[in-house]
């Protein structure tokens, strides 16, 4: 008898097809949305998944899991997952790291780029039919070769961000984090550490890449907002509710700060509706890690971690240590 597992959201035919040589497998390729309920009822009645980001597995949840064993997130965050009370259990829970750290670094940039260039709010002109002549100061907006970048949150992709930014671009990195680089790591992003104060008041372009936890939540509030340059872009590829967006809207729409470019939001897919009505922001859905070998790549390494975990008792990359 193949081991139960549940595929939550779809994925590639032919991961599922490698899932179905392992597992007896229950997809969800209709993309059928789930309730909280609904969710946690189907996860009951298996002993393994494979996760994203949006679905939560956490202490209620796991209350009612009696049989679960393991759970593939397919991301590399993890704050759908409750891990303590997963290890309590002593489920495996896994995510995805490395596979998805330049694909996202690029989308970063991207971004910024977008962001500071105001990219897509001349295309809105555009295709509104505005463009009537030239102008001098027509979407000028700000320089970002030369310019000062400040990374919070300097693990795997705020590295990648600040080797793009260095070497590419040569602009100055400077960085803060929970903990400091080794000195090779901050010779290889030429990056700087500085306290978290000086990067809000000293950026240029302040990238957020933290990973959400409660102790996270609103690290960029209208307190922060009003340290950065008037002249700023704010970019958050991180998590929503890092960011709080309330006080992000009023700061872009008084000109508190120049832009912002945000690919998640609090409460997710809802967006903040005064974000959607303030013409300096720019606004993706989540989609940082979406290259398609990257998304294949992040398939796989969650189907191996399951299989690795009911094979060999441990899964790949895992985010605890249970006994199997
Ligand atoms: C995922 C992400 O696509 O990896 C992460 O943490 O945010 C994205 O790459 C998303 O979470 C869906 O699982």
């Amino acid at each position: 008898m193949k081991p139960k597992i549940i595929v939550a959201r779809p994925i590639f035919d032919d991961v599922l097809a490698r899932l179905r040589e392992h597992f007896d497998v229950t997809d969800n390729q209709a993309d059928t949305p789930w309730t909280k309920a609904s969710w946690t009822k189907a996860l009951s009645q298996h002993v393994g998944a494979l996760t994203t980001g949006s679905d939560p597995v956490d202490a209620d949840v796991l209350q009612a899991c009696t049989h679960l064993k393991a759970v593939a997130n397919m991301a590399v965050g993890y704050n759908n997952f409750d891990v303590p009370a997963m290890t309590a259990q002593g489920v495996q829970a896994s995510n995805t790291p490395d596979v998805l750290t330049e694909t996202t670094a690029d989308f970063g940039f991207a971004l910024l780029m977008a962001t500071a260039r105001r990219i897509t709010e001349s295309e809105h002109y555009l295709r509104r039919g505005e463009w009537t002549q030239w102008r001098y100061d027509m979407f000028a907006g700000a320089e970002v070769h030369g310019s000062t970048i400040g990374i919070l949150g300097m693990g795997r992709i705020g590295q990648g961000i600040a080797r793009r930014a260095a070497h590419g671009f040569g602009m100055k990195v400077i960085y803060h984090n929970r903990s400091r680089l080794s000195a090779e790591a901050e010779a290889e992003c030429k990056a700087s550490y500085v306290s978290k104060e000086t990067l809000l008041q000293t950026a240029d372009h302040v990238m957020l890449v933290v990973p959400y936890s409660p102790a996270s939540h609103h690290t960029i509030g209208a307190a922060e907002l009003a340290q950065m340059k008037p002249t700023a872009t704010l970019i958050n590829i991180a998590r929503g509710g890092i960011v709080d967006d309330a006080a992000l809207a009023v700061a872009l729409r008084e000109k508190r700060i120049a832009a912002a470019g945000l690919d998640v939001f609090e409460g997710e897919p809802q967006v903040h509706p005064d974000l959607l009505t303030v013409p300096n922001v720019v606004l993706t859905p989540h989609i940082a890690s979406a290259s398609i070998p990257t998304r294949r790549a992040m398939a796989n390494l969650a189907a191996d971690n399951l299989i690795s975990y009911f094979t060999q008792g441990k899964s790949l990359t895992p985010l605890n240590s249970v006994s199997a």
